[in-house]
């Protein structure tokens, strides 16, 4: 799924990038990431007001599908806000996006995606510079096998 370059680019060093994201005490490492929520929102809280032309992603600190997604996002280099959820106490605007609660989700100007693998393919159509994916069907091939070599480490 990801090319060469992004793994030079990005997930050569994934232990900076995640301990980063993990480890920080807020949960944004990057200019290109606003945090709006230092603390997770959960049950009774109220949805941050969306900014038009501004991408979102619903989180989860830990959560490697989301990670994977804020990679997309990094190494796209697109603007964006972060705001982290609570998933043992969901706020009831999480169902309002993705009736299944899960994260994560993007929201942009009124649109909303969701799952991760259907996030990366958005982000890559919409942002296709610089691409996901090489053009060499066996650079393909082998990205992808690195990919699910990858999958199986983080999501064990
Ligand atoms: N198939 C989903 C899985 C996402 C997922 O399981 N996210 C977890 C956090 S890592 C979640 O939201 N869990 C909340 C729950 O199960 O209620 C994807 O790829 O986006």
């Amino acid at each position: 799924m990801f090319p060469s370059k992004f793994y030079s680019r990005t997930l050569v060093r994934p232990h900076n990038l995640l301990l980063q994201m993990l480890t920080s005490r807020r949960s944004s490492s990057s200019p290109l990431e606003k945090d709006l929520s230092p603390f997770s929102l959960g049950k009774g809280t109220k949805c941050p007001p969306l900014t038009p032309g501004v991408m979102r992603i619903y989180s989860m600190r830990f959560c490697p599908y989301a990670q994977r997604t804020r990679l997309v996002l990094q190494y796209k280099q697109i603007p964006h806000e972060l705001v982290n959820i609570n998933l043992k106490h969901k706020p009831k605007w999480l169902r309002e996006r993705y009736p299944a609660g899960l994260v994560p989700i993007l929201e942009k100007d009124g649109q909303v995606v969701y799952e991760s693998s259907v996030c990366n393919d958005y982000l890559d159509e919409m942002y296709p510079e610089p691409k996901l994916t090489p053009s060499d069907p066996f650079k393909k091939a082998e990205d992808k096998m690195l990919s699910e070599t990858f999958s199986k480490v983080m999501l064990c």
